[in-house]
């Protein structure tokens, strides 16, 4: 319907929105920070209030005209300290990135310390990569992860009683373990640093009861909407009551203009869908679908970093095997099975090349895969990875008939 109508307007950006549409449909979704939302999401993501200006807060605007986004507002924000027991949440926040940088902006100023995890080793661009503002303008001590895809709690210690940040940042883009919030609490009430949880990744799982909350240890609590929370593109940040008004003065005016208010409507309609227990069931399915993903992996006899996997997402190392993450992405891709390159621990490649490749359930779980699904997209993984170098036509053609099945057995936006 909606298509027609951008057709009769733009053919040329109807054809591509559609054929994004097959490839979502036809393909296997194993990018662990991607999703398939809700149609009441998407509907609500296109609607009027992308037409509305709102600066300010619900109720406290500097424009006429927001009686109605001023209750959408409020609604996802309630939603939102629901769901994660929060005491206060800014939903405004355009993206993750957008999260962080509004804390960065309340808690530091630039020159302080801060400690973030590595990119390399899983962190985030905002959590102090050179080249983004929170490199570029603070001073960054970064901590990784050993051998065993593990944070080693005692040289994050070690690290913040040397550097004394003001802001210790945990959370990660590609962590497989259970992160210990309450270690971070300690270690940041020794120095009287603030923490920040960046929850992206696994704001289903915390919100579902599949992975402990940051609450109560965490000063500030980010995250993206879009990821596993499977809400529209955004970020949200929560935080104690006494942080209320600063973060709210740090997303705006400090970084951000006039709200997106009709995501923030997807937001809330996300938001909502979470609550329910069919959510609960999807987290929980998103766990078993990654540990099947993972034991399968392992025996076809792959590495993953860290043996295994404790939430939705896992590296697949290829040292071993002398391959390239970017080669076999590119593999994965032919074989109709989207994933990406990523670093493992202490890698020897470039990250345009990485020695690994990482893999997520939330996308396939929201399709309705379930183990014995994972067990076989592990089986296809495994027969690209051996065919990487020859590129065998007829295995590909295969290996993708097997993918297709798979996306056949579980149509995407068909009703
Ligand atoms: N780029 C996101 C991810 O893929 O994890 C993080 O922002």
């Amino acid at each position: 319907m909606e298509i027609e109508t951008i057709r009769n307007t733009d053919p040329e950006v109807a054809e591509l929105i559609e054929k994004e549409l097959e490839r979502q449909q036809t393909t296997i979704e194993l990018i662990a920070s991607e999703n398939f939302t809700s149609k009441a999401v998407m509907a609500a993501a296109g609607t009027v209030l992308t037409n509305k200006y709102a600066e300010g807060k619900p109720y406290k605007r500097f424009y006429n005209g927001c009686e109605n986004v001023d209750k959408i507002e409020e609604l996802a924000q309630e939603r939102a300290k629901k769901l994660f027991n929060a005491e206060h949440a800014n939903v405004q926040p355009h993206s993750g990135a957008q999260a962080n940088m509004a804390v960065f902006l309340y808690a530091v100023k630039p020159g302080d310390t801060v400690m973030g995890m590595d990119l390399s080793n899983g962190g985030h661009l905002s959590h102090g990569s050179p080249v983004n503002f929170s490199g570029l303008y603070f001073n960054i001590i970064s901590y990784g992860v050993n051998d065993n895809g593990e944070i080693d709690y005692d040289n994050v210690r070690e690290l913040a009683l040397k550097h004394k940040p003001k802001l210790i940042i945990c959370g990660a883009s590609n962590y497989s373990k259970i992160i210990d919030f309450k270690k971070f609490k300690e270690i940041a009430d020794e120095i009287g640093a603030y923490l920040l949880a960046d929850i992206a990744h696994i704001a289903a799982l915390v919100a579902a009861g599949e992975h402990p909350s940051p609450f109560p240890y965490a000063d500030f609590v980010t995250t993206t909407t879009h990821k596993t929370l499977r809400g529209p593109r955004g970020g949200i940040i929560m935080c104690k009551k006494e942080h209320a008004q600063g973060i709210d003065k740090a997303v705006f005016p400090g970084i951000q203009g006039g709200p997106l208010e009709h995501i923030i409507a997807a937001k809330a309609v996300a938001l909502k869908e979470a609550l329910s227990d069919e959510f609960k069931q999807y987290a929980k399915q998103v766990v078993l679908n990654a540990k099947a993903l993972a034991k399968s992996l392992m025996d076809e006899g792959l590495d993953i970093v860290g043996n295994g996997t404790d939430n939705h997402v896992m590296t697949l190392d290829l040292r071993k095997l002398k391959k390239t993450g970017k080669d076999i992405a590119n593999i994965l891709e032919l074989t109709g099975i989207t994933a990406n390159k990523n670093t493992v621990p202490n890698d020897p490649e470039s990250p345009f090349v990485t020695s690994g490749v990482r893999l997520g359930s939330p996308a396939a779980t929201t399709r309705g895969f379930k183990e014995e699904d994972m067990t076989e997209v592990g089986k296809i993984i495994a027969e690209a990875v051996k065919i990487s170098d020859t590129k065998d036509e007829n295995k590909i053609k295969e290996l993708r008939q097997r993918s297709l099945n798979l996306c056949k057995k579980y149509p995407l936006y068909k009703d």
